[in-house]
């Protein structure tokens, strides 16, 4: 049998290269927006390529170059002198500059296509220059050339993510995993001792998690977990750490944490979080979960730091064998 997420991480990888063939295989029209202005020869290009592709253009002025939402276009051809001298390179920069077009490829018009006003357009960032009175097959090469390093460029960025995704994130939660929660808290451990703060860390184990699989099932089992996580995560602030850092255990990070006191009444919500709603199970019914949690400090009372990060982690791990023993639900410090 699969250990929990494997199934689901092979699937997660297979799609990624699947999507990276299937960008590679795609011939489709793409969308290029034309942004020209209104002088005599923009005009006239602007014409001659609705002519040469008419069903691929969609044509645009500065604003509606700019503005959010909608289909971003794979191309967007600009004149250089759009709105005057300079215009469609301040466009482009601003296209740049924006999440939703950063990536789209970028040609700009304009009558030369060499000299110092065409390095400056490289420079800025123009996958590609045509002259305003270009040749109608070689610009429809052209953009087709573009069109294929875009896509291969948005594949391979895909699937780049995809697998950071997979190398950080645990599929069944959704929460960062192990790996990843050891480089952050090397960093949050970093900055705390810079600027002389104190962190806390919590490791928090389900208790008799292992009855929930046994009397309900694997698959109640991993529903809880998933219910758990989501219920932690929303009792957390967005800069805190949460990462599941084993089958049913879990490590939290606060950073910057003023008094001690803070950290617990934090602690205590998240163990309050579970213990006071059950969790629905897909098979019907609900049930009872509880967790244990251990907490330990960077820096003890008087402000000194204490350990290393993995000492503290040690601590936390220690506190919740106190918290287990101690008859569970509970948070120990
Ligand atoms: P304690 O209160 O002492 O922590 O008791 P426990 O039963 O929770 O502890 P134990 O470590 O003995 O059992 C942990 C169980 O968690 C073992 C395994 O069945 C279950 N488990 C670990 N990972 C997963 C998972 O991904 N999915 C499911 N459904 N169960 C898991
Ligand atoms: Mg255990
Ligand atoms: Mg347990
Ligand atoms: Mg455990």
């Amino acid at each position: 049998r699969d250990t929990p997420g494997e199934g689901a991480i092979r699937g997660a990888a297979l799609r990624a290269l699947g999507l990276a063939e299937q960008a590679e295989a795609f011939e489709g029209p793409g969308l290029i927006a034309l942004v020209a202005g209104r002088t005599e020869l923009a005009m006239r290009w602007r014409k001659e390529l609705q002519a040469l592709m008419p069903d691929r253009l969609l044509v645009q002025s500065r604003e509606e170059a700019l503005a959010e939402g909608g289909t971003t276009p794979d191309i967007f051809l600009i004149d250089a002198d759009l709105d005057g001298p300079g215009g469609g390179l301040r466009l482009m920069s601003d296209l740049r500059s924006r999440a939703g077009t950063r990536h789209a490829a970028v040609c700009i018009v304009r009558g030369e296509v060499a000299g110092e006003g065409a390095a400056m357009a490289y420079d800025l960032g123009a996958n590609d220059l045509l002259p305003a009175t270009f040749d109608p097959r070689e610009a429809r090469l052209r953009l087709r050339n573009l069109l294929r390093r875009k896509r291969r460029a948005d594949a391979t960025r895909a699937t780049l993510q995809n697998g950071l995704r997979l190398a950080v994130v645990d599929p069944l939660t959704g929460l960062y995993n192990r790996r990843y929660a050891g480089a952050h808290l090397a960093a949050v451990a970093e900055r705390a001792q810079a600027a002389g703060e104190r962190f806390a860390v919590m490791v928090i184990d389900l208790d008799r998690f292992k009855s929930v699989n046994d009397r309900w099932g694997h698959g109640a089992g991993d529903a809880v977990l998933v219910e758990v996580a989501r219920r932690l995560h929303a009792n957390l602030r967005p800069g805190d750490l949460i990462a599941r850092i084993g089958g049913e255990e879990f490590l939290v990070a606060l950073p910057d944490v003023r008094r001690p006191d803070e950290a617990r009444a934090v602690a205590e919500r998240l163990r309050e979080a579970i213990e006071e709603q059950p969790v629905s199970l897909p098979c019907g019914g609900s049930l009872r979960v509880t967790i244990s949690v251990g907490l330990a400090f960077s820096l003890d009372d008087g402000g000194r730091r204490v350990e290393t990060v993995d000492q503290v982690v040690n601590r936390a791990d220690s506190a919740l064998l106190i918290a287990k023993s101690g008859g569970r639900n509970q948070v120990t410090i």
